[in-house]
């Protein structure tokens, strides 16, 4: 006689039956479970590159899940998170010169430098250096982090980026998603998420320690990012230009993280 188990007088599954039962859903679940994994994975695998040269193949749906953690970290610190600064005393008297990609060349000269600002529609507004010390000045005193490793509470003068934005009536170009910097020779260059472009403490720099900024540092005009790491404060700006598509950046291209924020 078949063992059977009864429940209320119900007549259940016999055990042999209960057992075939679970074998026959734990294989299949096993087998459809191992389908839509392996889907999956071919699915990851053969998803297209993010746009090619804009970050080192990456998948884009990886990328994506980045850029969904980046924009939630982006807007939980949003705008009003300052970075911290420091008092004047602490600023290093002896900055520390990095790196020279695009600012090498000895021909350059800072006498007839000139910013060019492409606002689109074929309008590049150019400017120089004293009609971008005209505006109101904005110092800052913070913890400069380079991603090699090394940190240095230093001293930068120049005008907000947001001040900037606003007095040379570039609103429109502000609401694109980036803005993009390159030097004059066009040899290094940055790509920022505009949110951090107008952040309070980002700033187009001509000054350091309270002098003029020298060669090495980035005159006539540099960037500095106090919600980025080094790579993105530019050094020598020539050009910046505003997209909805990120602009080319340097070390993106190498490999770093496009977004590269503290
Ligand atoms: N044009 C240009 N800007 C640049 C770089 C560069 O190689 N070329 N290096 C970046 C890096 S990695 C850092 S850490 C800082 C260093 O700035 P500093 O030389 O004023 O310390 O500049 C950034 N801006
Ligand atoms: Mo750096």
């Amino acid at each position: 006689m078949k063992m059977s188990i009864k429940k209320k007088g119900k007549k259940l599954l016999s055990v042999e039956q209960r057992i075939k039962r679970r074998n026959f859903i734990s294989f299949a679940s096993f087998f459809l479970l191992g389908a839509a994994g392996l889907r999956g994975w071919k699915w990851l695998y053969h998803s297209p590159e993010e746009t090619p040269g804009i970050t080192a193949g990456m998948g884009k749906p990886l990328r994506r899940a980045l850029n969904k953690t980046e924009l939630f970290f982006r807007n939980f610190f949003s705008n009003n998170h300052l970075v911290q600064t420091y008092p004047k005393s602490m600023a290093a008297k002896k900055v520390r010169v990095n790196a020279h990609i695009g600012i090498e060349n000895e021909g350059f000269k800072p006498e007839s430098w000139q910013l060019a600002v492409v606002k689109g529609g074929g309008d590049i507004l150019n400017l120089t250096i004293e009609e971008i010390k005209s505006l109101p000045k904005t110092e800052i005193i913070y913890d400069f982090k380079c991603v090699e490793g090394w940190d240095q509470i230093q001293h930068w003068a120049g005008v907000k980026f947001v001040d900037f934005v606003s007095n040379f009536n570039l609103q429109q170009q502000a609401t694109m998603q980036y803005v993009g910097m390159e030097t004059p020779n066009g040899e290094y260059y940055i790509g920022l998420d505009m949110e951090s472009a107008l952040h309070p403490q980002t700033i187009l720099a001509y000054e350091m320690n309270e002098q003029p900024l020298t060669l090495e540092h980035g005159a006539p005009l540099r960037l500095i990012i106090p919600v980025k790491y080094g790579i993105k404060n530019l050094k020598r700006i020539g050009t910046i230009t505003f997209a909805n598509q990120r602009p080319r950046d340097y070390w993106a291209e190498r490999g770093y993280d496009y977004y590269s924020g503290l």
